[in-house]
């Protein structure tokens, strides 16, 4: 699981990104991410997932893209979902149902929570979900359009039941993942040359590392 999480790695070959599905309770979630990675879909009620996240390879323009899909095991009913879950995460897919304004008003929660926490780190897509349901629609497709254009989101419109738009949702979030990503590297190159870092070596004294128990990690002990 350590590679899933260390998920801002890049090499010239792939790219592993970590993406958590967030939004009220019943709005589809589980059911986009089964449609998306199994091409399933459940009238039966899902509460959970096997796993905590599923992993997807893509094939974007020849780059390698290992995505690990997170999705809540229900917590968000129970309003128990805490900073843990999104951490590290390079996106997130804020699902909203259309036919639910409350489940709207919940994203724009978690736009907030997610902006204050990690800043302008994570890539963000809101998906308008049920859109088999278009009769009973009550969130204006212009309000989330707009809404989403504020604060730097792309906007979806997907049917789970259908399966409507989930190919290009994920498809819309992992171009803008490797946007940023290509940008930050740019960016670091850039940094390290400026400050004329390139060439000095870091001398860690062997006794100073050690080994974290269970994991394939190093970490240096101060003590
Ligand atoms: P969640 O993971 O966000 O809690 P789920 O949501 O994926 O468990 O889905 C909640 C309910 O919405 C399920 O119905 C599911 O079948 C339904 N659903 C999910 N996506 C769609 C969709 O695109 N269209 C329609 N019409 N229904 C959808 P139940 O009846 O089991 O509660
Ligand atoms: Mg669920």
């Amino acid at each position: 699981m350590d590679d899933l999480n260390d998920t801002r790695s890049t090499n010239r070959t792939s790219q592993s990104f970590k993406v958590v599905l967030l939004g009220e309770g019943c709005v589809g979630k589980t059911s986009l991410v089964l449609r998306y990675t199994e091409d399933k879909f459940s009238n039966n009620h899902i509460s959970t997932l096997q796993a905590s996240f599923v992993k997807k390879k893509l094939n974007i323009n020849g780059r390698r893209v290992n995505l690990a899909i997170w999705d809540t095991a229900g917590q968000e009913r129970f309003h128990a979902l805490g900073p843990i879950y999104y951490r590290m995460s390079n996106g997130a897919i804020l699902v909203y149902d259309i036919t639910d304004e409350d489940s709207f008003q919940k994203v724009k929660n978690w736009v907030k929570e997610l902006k204050k926490m990690l800043g302008n780190e994570i890539c963000l897509v809101i998906a308008g979900n049920k859109t088999d349901l278009e009769k009973d629609r009550t969130v204006s497709i212009e309000d989330a359009e707009n809404y989403s254009r504020l604060v730097g989101a792309i906007h979806c419109h997907t049917s789970a039941k259908m399966n409507l738009g989930i190919e290009d949702l994920f498809l819309n979030l992992c171009h803008i993942m490797i946007e940023k990503s290509d940008k930050q590297t740019a960016e670091d190159v850039v940094s390290l040359n400026r400050s004329g870092n390139t060439r000095r070596t870091v001398i860690v004294d062997d006794e100073d590392v050690t080994l974290v128990e269970g994991s394939s990690r190093w970490c240096c002990t101060s003590g």
